[in-house]
């Protein structure tokens, strides 16, 4: 591997080992990681050709992967060759893998839990593409300026992606705009715009390097490179306007998570990865098979929300204009290939175009959607429609253009049903089902954690990587000494490695004795930071009245990022700040209370805080968050969870047990009836005396001398419009968080409560999710070898 190495330094990169800097070696090493990649990797299209395998198709406008190098490795067993190999260079082995920069294509759970997908279909040995686009800048970089959150891009690419392959040879033309002819029956669509879209292809292989799929992205190139007359004219500015106005559709990844953003581009951006997936896809199937009407027996496609929810009305319109299918056989063939995945239901997130729009941009598409709108009445008369106050709505075009429709928790699919899809599931009683997300447990624990991963291992040997349900024999070691010690000191030196990390990149000093109670997500009003928050300055106020009592030292951990346009969630980040200024500077809280918010969090600090957390808050407005992924990565890491009956936190506790949870709040249906009673936030204010003092602090500029007024908008808002009921879950919070401080106290107790939330958290794993999948929608099987491993 030494030599290796040194090989590709020289010859892929031109340099020689005295001259390489950290990214050179990097790119150095990964390249002969990748080149072992390549075999498995090849081999596995090939059986998948040769068997005529069902392919998966998972498209989705975001795969939010983070660093690919640790999982590289790892996959591929070959941790000790490479550390090994690296320190016989005379280099830093630990300063090379975190050289590479997060690839950052997503926002949040939705892009995540496309990653941990891929992750588990190559573990199973299930063909799969996973099809998206190569943003060239991912998700912007987050700074605190005065504790107020500043945005600037974020340049993954600005050093070459060592691991993926450009495809020249692979490229679809994408129309937009135009018209459309018609010639007897048959409609031509004559767009006036064309971008081309070239793959890249990166490979995914699963563990143990058994399989290996592929991760297609599809990037925006101009037709024609440049306009050379313009160019010869000396119009350098006109000579490449076509070529700028193609980059821009695959130039940015929208920062907006949960929210519908109205723009043209993104409906472009949409069209753009859809219709070159599904080109690409067919074309796969006409080569292999030459029989469309097979289609559904060779593919299946899994639609990642919405957003690639053109893909009904571009596969009809091949089957139709290209291949000649009539409309209706078109329109059930392309439903037996399609399935969708609803990712929340908060109104604002669920996609609504105007007709206007669409009719500029994608004229063909939406001739056929009022096909398909006419075929669903005539056959449901009185169905939802999917063209509705001149918008085009794509949640119910995803739905009726799917066999399958699922929610990604038992609590959310059941809402799914009752609210925003109530009609529609009364006309098609078993189209929705339910897949609760997973994670992968080989990046959320194997390879993040490894102080546990070598205690679990050492009890276990290694096969819980890729069958997590085995975790539960360690249930039968929580009365045991010895092991709950050993389980102890691996979250003690998790904690020390992140108080040494925060000390650099922060400046604050950290007790790794206190309690680590993190809160990780995006910053979003029904996610609740500002309850967190509140009940942190509550807490701070607790303390200074009454400092000769036995407090539990805590520190409060924030991370997360606001979208850029969304007002009341940066204001939120900017008081996390200017509390966390004035409390840590407090000498009467100093040991006990510290508040720390670094900033940019991404997955790679994900990787670092997981593991250290002793508390996991997962405190969302009940009825609100689909699912979580990060409560599943918390609890399996052995962090107890304060959270509230919402999403997968339901079936975290029933699997952990109701005793090694901490719940608090109102249920989904309590949180319906009380937004129906008048004032009810005035109300609740007004019951809890120890709300109103920190309310008031803030109010008055405790923690903003310098600009008194600045957190007005957001307490105002507290006592008219509290939408997400924190004022109302305040007090529960409070009294639980206190019990949380009792419990941690007797810290054997505490570890052994922990030590169950990992041991039970086997089924949460992502195969587990795509094993469900794969059953349920898309008729997939995995080859024998793979399924058994897993069994
Ligand atoms: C849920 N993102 C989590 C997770 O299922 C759930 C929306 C519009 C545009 C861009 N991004 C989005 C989401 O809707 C999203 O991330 N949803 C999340 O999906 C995976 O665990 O509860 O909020």
């Amino acid at each position: 591997m030494k030599n290796d190495i040194l090989k590709r330094l020289r010859y892929s990169l031109g340099k020689d080992a005295g001259a390489a800097s950290v990214q050179d070696w990097r790119m150095a090493l990964s390249l002969v990681l990748r080149d072992q990649l390549v075999d498995v990797w090849l081999d596995s299209a090939r059986r998948a050709e040769v068997n005529a395998s069902k392919r998966v198709y998972y498209l989705s406008m975001e795969f939010l992967i983070g660093r690919l190098i640790e999982d590289m490795i790892s996959n591929l067993g070959l941790d000790a060759a490479a550390r090994d190999a690296v320190e016989a260079l005379g280099q830093d082995y630990d300063m090379i893998v975190h050289d590479e920069p997060d690839a950052a294509l997503g926002n949040g759970g939705l892009g995540r839990l496309a990653a941990c997908f891929m992750d588990s279909l190559a573990t199973l040995g299930i063909p799969a593409f996973g099809y998206g686009i190569r943003y060239e800048h991912g998700l912007f970089e987050q700074s605190f300026v005065d504790g107020a959150q500043a945005e600037s891009p974020e340049t993954w690419l600005s050093q070459r992606h060592v691991w993926e392959f450009e495809r020249p040879e692979v490229q679809h033309r994408i129309g937009f705009g135009g018209h459309v002819s018609r010639d007897g029956g048959r409609a031509t669509w004559h767009p006036d715009n064309m971008v081309v879209a070239t793959g890249y292809d990166t490979p995914v292989v699963g563990w143990q390097g058994e399989w290996g799929n592929t991760l297609r992205l599809w990037s925006a190139k101009p037709v024609n490179p440049f306009d050379l007359e313009s160019f010869n004219r000396g119009d350098y500015l006109a000579a490449s306007r076509s070529e700028a106005l193609a980059r821009t559709i695959s130039r940015v990844l929208y920062p907006d998570d949960t929210t519908e953003n109205g723009k043209e581009l993104r409906l472009k951006q949409e069209y753009f990865f859809t219709a070159a997936s599904i080109m690409d896809l067919m074309c796969r199937h006409m080569e292999e098979d030459g029989d469309i009407r097979a289609l559904p027996e060779h593919v299946a496609i899994q639609l990642n929300d919405t957003h690639p929810a053109i893909a009904g009305p571009e596969l009809v319109r091949l089957l139709v204009d290209d291949h000649g299918l009539a409309m209706a056989e078109a329109i059930t063939l392309a439903r037996r290939c399609l399935a969708y995945t609803n990712h929340t239901l908060l109104p604002e997130a669920l996609e609504r175009w105007p007709e206007g729009l669409f009719a500029r941009v994608l004229p063909r598409h939406l001739e056929i959607i009022r096909e398909i709108e006419a075929a669903q009445q005539a056959e449901f008369p009185g169905s939802p429609h999917i063209l509705e106050h001149g918008d085009v709505c794509m949640g119910e075009l995803a739905f009726v253009m799917a066999h399958k429709v699922n929610g990604v928790s038992a609590l959310h699919t059941d809402l799914v049903k009752k609210t925003v899809f109530a009609e529609l599931h009364r006309i098609h009683p078993t189209r929705i089902v339910n897949q609760t997300n997973g994670i992968t447990p080989r990046r959320w624990l194997h390879g993040c954690n490894p102080a546990l991963r070598d205690l679990i291992t050492q009890q276990l040997g290694d096969t819980w990587v890729s069958d997590l349900e085995q975790l539960a024999a360690l249930k039968a070691k929580r009365s045991d000494t010895s092991f709950i010690q050993a389980f102890q000191q691996a979250k003690r030196s998790n904690k020390v490695a992140l108080s040494n990390w925060i000390s650099e990149t922060c400046g604050v000093a950290l007790d790794p004795d206190a309690m680590f109670d993190v809160q990780i997500k995006r910053i979003h009003e029904y996610k609740r930071q500002l309850m967190n928050l509140l009940e942190t300055v509550a807490l701070w106020n607790e303390m200074r009245d009454d400092p000769d009592r036995d407090w539990t030292p805590r520190v409060k951990i924030f991370g997360g990022k606001a979208a850029p346009g969304y007002v009341l969630a940066k204001q939120i980040i900017h008081l996390i700040n200017d509390v966390a200024r004035v409390v840590n500077a407090d000498p009467a809280t100093k040991g006990r209370l510290r508040i720390v918010f670094p900033p940019n969090y991404n997955v790679t600090m994900a990787e670092r805080l997981i593991p250290a957390a002793d508390l996991s808050e997962q405190i969302s407005t009940a009825g609100k968050e689909a699912s979580g992924t990060g409560n599943m990565k918390f609890a399996l890491n052995g962090a107890l969870t304060i959270g509230t009956l919402d999403g997968a936190n339901v079936e975290i506790r029933d699997h952990v047990g109701s005793e090694n949870f901490f719940l608090f709040g109102l249920t989904a249906s309590e949180v319906v009836d009380r937004r129906h009673q008048h004032g009810f936030s005035r109300a609740a204010i007004e019951a809890s005396p120890r709300l109103q003092r920190v309310l008031g602090q803030i109010f008055e500029g405790r923690f903003s001398p310098e600009d008194p007024h600045r957190h007005h908008g957001l307490i105002g808002m507290l006592y008219d419009h509290d939408h997400f009921l924190v004022t109302c879950d305040f007090d529960s919070y409070y009294d639980t968080q206190r019990r949380a401080d009792v419990v941690f106290q007797n810290s054997r107790n505490w570890a052994s409560m922990a030590l169950m939330n990992t041991a039970s958290m086997g089924w949460f794993s992502s195969d587990r999710t795509i094993q469900g999948y794969a059953r349920d929608i898309w008729q997939a099987d995995a080859p024998r070898s793979a399924l058994e491993r897993s069994a």
